[in-house]
């Protein structure tokens, strides 16, 4: 069982914070060891692969047949040469069984190297299928679930998958196989001795039985553990600036100390069952072989054995517990899969709750209409955050959201954008429905510039021409200097060439504002979403911001959710937004000449600052 979150760039969001991480392995509680529905639909992956399969399964049968006969061969070696004293027919026994060693060596490495080549083809299937649906889910999907858990579904829960697929069901059916094939010579070879052996296995399955309950729980509870452990770290990690600026680091090391510790004892509990079961399997295997050395040894005596039967019949008894030891804990694998296997299928088939529809044609070039008519929207349902939205944008023009925090100002720029879909009403752009074009036709033409400039690490360049990656380096600086960003970037030392770290820790938070406003200049959108972050910046910067913000809304319809007055003062409609409705629309001198929320705001928020200005 794999639990690693592997390779780089796990990032748990502050999303995780305060949840419990381990609430995906509730799942398992049901353990299930086999769901047809589940199976079947992993094996279908493998069909690509189906003559690697068959070519493993023809491999893993000449395997089997092969282990079976071996002692076989150890029997007549003993009966037919050794024991008559005549050893010219040992050398050819001796070949024989160097042969067979051979082809067990050639058939076991081949089938293994066949059923990994297919089952890490299928884990990479898998992965790909997940994030490329992924990828479709809307924002809300995002929003609403947490970062870890999304991560472990696409790591762990596709390795223990895999687990299945390459190893386990091929290692169910040889091993009862195997085990079949050592019942049926045992019983032909000496059907007393097989009884006797078989004495011991009522408490061998009365063992098996209870291992495997108790491994349920125990290996349940290590996968509960390891994903709270995961998740904790992956939001003390996010959350480091916060823990270090409060010093709270002792807390944070002692929550983290005590899901560290549910997980060692969890494995302990786990690896205590394994040393009781497995020497008890070896224990029992010790008593069968004692029965048939006793019985079998007098039946030698008594002439009612040959010596090369029992010497057969030794190593068919060793045999015979490993298929046994290997079913009980492939139970467990089983186990896991089918918990693992139900998560995977769940995410890959999650309704989009944002789709396109089935004829939706490309959006063609925008003009820079937009209207919002009769609009109410909800994030969760009967609980609309949005009440009669009317608003009317002409090409070009720059529209200001403003209002108070929690009016909806953020949810009427997601409905333009279609990260969500309205409830009723309609959000029209150049006359036509939003619902009725591909969602990605649309987007490409549209520019959002959102509150917390997101910065991807790769270079300056990269990130600027992100959404148009094929642009050349001079439209990227020339971008740049549309953005008034090229100064601050020739005089790094790398200049475009600067490596950002993850997040884009290394640049100021202004810094970052320039680069997506260059980002947006590069991709030209027609209908440009901005909403401002409200951190201050230096005046210099602040004006350099403003200066790159009126060039690019200049060009195009602009909705600009607005903290800087400049940009408020200079919008060609001033939508004041509040608890979900518009309150008042207008120009700044026509709003403040009023004595409505907007003059109330402006006094008390932006008097203050024309006044510094003047
Ligand atoms: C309006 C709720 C939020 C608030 C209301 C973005 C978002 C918002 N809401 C959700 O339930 N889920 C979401 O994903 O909707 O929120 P808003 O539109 O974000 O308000 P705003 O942009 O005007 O506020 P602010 O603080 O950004 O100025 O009840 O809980
Ligand atoms: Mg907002």
């Amino acid at each position: 069982m794999s639990f690693s979150i592997g390779g780089g760039g796990f990032q748990g969001g502050p999303k995780g914070a305060l949840r419990d991480f381990g609430e995906n392995v509730d799942d398992e509680a049901k353990g299930q060891v086999f769901n047809s529905e589940v199976v079947l639909r992993l094996l279908s992956y493998l069909q690509p692969y189906w003559r690697h399969m068959v070519v493993a399964f023809v491999l893993m049968v000449i395997a089997s047949v092969v282990s079976v006969i071996i002692p076989l061969l150890i029997r007549s070696a003993i009966d037919d040469t050794i024991a008559v004293g005549d050893l010219a027919g040992l050398p050819p026994i001796v070949l024989a069984m160097l042969g067979a060693f051979v082809v067990l060596y050639l058939s076991t490495g081949g089938q293994q190297y066949l059923l990994a080549f297919a089952g890490q083809r299928v884990l990479t299937t898998l992965r790909h299928k997940m994030t490329e649906h992924l990828q479709r889910l809307p924002i809300g999907y995002h929003d609403t679930h947490i970062v870890g858990v999304t991560i472990s579904r696409v790591i762990n829960d596709v390795a223990v998958i895999n687990n299945l697929l390459s190893q386990g069901l091929i290692t169910l059916v040889s091993d009862v196989m195997v085990l079949l094939g050592i019942i049926i010579v045992m019983v032909s070879l000496s059907p007393q001795l097989a009884l006797l052996t078989f004495t011991v296995m009522p408490v061998m399955i009365a063992i098996t039985i209870w291992f495997s309950n108790h491994a349920k729980t125990a290996f349940r509870q290590t996968r509960a553990t390891i994903a709270n452990l995961v998740g904790t770290l992956a939001e003390d990690i996010a959350g480091m600036r916060v823990i270090q600026a409060f010093a709270q680091e002792d807390s944070a090391q002692f929550k983290f100390d005590t899901a560290n510790r549910d997980n060692l004892d969890a494995h302990v509990d786990a690896m205590r069952l394994s040393y009781v079961f497995l020497p008890s399997v070896e224990l029992l295997g010790m008593i069968a072989t004692g029965i048939v050395l006793w019985f079998g040894g007098n039946a030698v005596a008594g002439d009612a054995l040959t010596l090369g039967t029992l010497v057969a019949f030794l190593s068919y008894v060793t045999r015979f517990f490993i298929p046994i030891r290997q079913l009980s804990v492939l139970f467990t694998t089983m186990q896991s899969a089918m918990a693992g296997g139900a998560k995977v299928l769940e995410l890959i088939d999650e309704v989009p709750s944002v789709a396109d529809k089935a004829n939706a044609k490309p959006m063609p070039p925008i003009d820079g209409a937009v209207d919002l008519r009769d609009v109410v929207f909800g994030y969760a349902d009967n609980e609309p955050v949005l009440h009669d939205i009317n608003l009317s944008i002409a090409p070009g023009q720059t529209v200001a959201l403003v209002g108070p925090t929690g009016a909806g100002k953020t949810s009427i720029s997601n409905l333009v954008a279609r990260f969500y879909d309205v409830t009723s009403g309609a959000v029209l752009i150049d006359g036509v429905d939003v619902r009725d074009v591909a969602q990605r036709s649309l987007r490409a033409q549209m520019g959002i510039v959102p509150q917390d400039a997101f910065i991807f690490s790769g270079t300056i360049a990269d990130n600027i021409r992100f959404g148009k990656p094929e642009a050349s380096a001079d439209e990227v600086v020339a971008a740049a200097e549309f953005a008034n960003a090229h100064d601050f970037i020739s005089n790094l030392p790398d200049g475009y060439d600067t490596e950002i770290l993850e997040g884009g820790v290394n640049l100021s938070l202004g810094q970052r504002q320039l680069i997506c406003i260059a980002r947006a200049v590069l991709a030209d959108p027609r209908i440009l979403i901005l909403d401002e972050a409200t951190a201050s910046v230096d005046t210099i910067t602040e004006a350099l911001i403003q200066d790159a913000l009126d060039r690019l809304l200049s060009e195009r319809t602009a909705i600009v959710i607005a903290h800087r007055l400049s940009t408020i003062r200079n919008a060609d409609q001033i939508c004041v937004v509040q608890a979900g409705r518009i309150v008042e629309i207008g120009t700044h001198h026509e709003l403040v000449a009023g004595d409505g929320l907007y003059r109330t705001l402006y006094e008390r928020q932006f008097v203050q600052v024309e006044a510094d200005l003047a």
